[in-house]
């Protein structure tokens, strides 16, 4: 408890730092406006620099923890909400979470190729999920590069073709979830439910065992029951894993997870931002990979 909240001491310390920036640069700023006269966008200005300062604060977070540890887990500064802070007129609300600890869509296909094994975890998430299983071949059919139905519950342009609002299949990894909504059997009410245990990478990833849900953890087993993945999350929260050394002892020789597919450190981080200055609030999203000891790289951002 004590080092968390020394954690979240160090990530108020960074905000306060990148708030003092922006105020020193005030003062230029301000005669620039002068002639301006347009209340409404210098507060636009400033909220927008509030955001990318916010952004920079979590992108310093993330940096800072790669320099103490090589291991991620839901204990750490990074992973911990932050109450909102209001200073010099401010006020900045950002949260950080991990992307690794969800199921990467485009791992379902590589080189163009459905992944059999992901294919079967994305099936297997679905099912703990209460959601159509099914949904994974349409998913895999949707990114594959050929136009060959994996299954019956497959679809490729042919199926997309005859819809009253033809389309054709992507064939290719996606950018963003949303673009998973033509896809056959999808509709907005199942993405929201699917949105909190999935994510799309630009690059393969692994599956941080220490921030994963346990749906997602009963996935990556042949031989883990869903009850048995909440106990294992449970007992996650009390002691993370640091290796596979400390995962096997957990799950003694009852059950195994799929070793191939498991980290225990995350790469890509989602930063979620806002800020408010004077009348305007503004929201963005931003996503960083992690860039060994240096600063995180910006791989993506959208205004919300
Ligand atoms: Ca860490
Ligand atoms: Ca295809």
């Amino acid at each position: 408890m004590m080092k968390r909240q020394r954690g979240a001491a160090v990530v108020v310390a960074m905000l306060i730092v990148a708030l003092a920036a922006i105020a020193a640069s005030q003062f230029s700023f301000r005669t620039n406006i002068q002639w301006r006269k347009l209340e409404n966008a210098a507060d636009l200005d400033q909220a927008r620099w509030v955001l990318r300062a916010a952004e920079q604060w979590a992108a310093a977070v993330i940096l800072d923890d790669s320099l103490q540890n090589s291991v991620d887990h839901l204990g750490e500064a990074w992973a911990q909400d932050m109450p909102p802070v209001e200073a010099e007129g401010y006020r900045i609300a950002g949260r950080i979470v991990d992307q690794d600890g969800r199921f990467n869509i485009n791992n379902l296909v590589r080189s163009g190729r459905v992944d059999t094994t992901q294919l079967t975890i994305f099936r297997r998430l679905l099912a703990n999920l209460h959601l159509p299983p099914e949904l994974a071949d349409a998913v895999a059919d949707w990114l594959d590069a050929d136009d060959e139905p994996i299954s019956q519950a497959g679809a490729e342009s042919e199926y997309y073709r005859q819809l009253s609002e033809p389309v054709s299949a992507a064939n290719r990894a996606v950018v963003n979830l949303n673009e998973l909504l033509p896809v056959r059997g999808m509709n907005e009410k199942l993405l929201s439910q699917l949105r909190p245990y999935v994510t799309v990478l630009p690059a393969f990833s692994r599956v941080n065992v220490n921030t994963a849900a346990p749906e997602l953890l009963a996935a990556l087993s042949d031989n883990l029951a869903l009850a048995d993945a909440y106990a294992l999350a449970a007992q996650r929260d009390k002691a993370y894993f640091r290796n596979l050394g400390d995962l096997r002892n957990v799950l003694g020789n009852r059950a195994s997870l799929d070793e191939r597919q498991v980290a225990f450190s995350s790469q890509y981080f989602l930063v979620t931002a806002h800020a408010r200055y004077g009348r305007i609030a503004l929201g963005d999203q931003a996503l960083f990979q992690r860039n060994g000891r240096n600063f995180p790289n910006l791989i993506w951002r959208v205004a919300l």
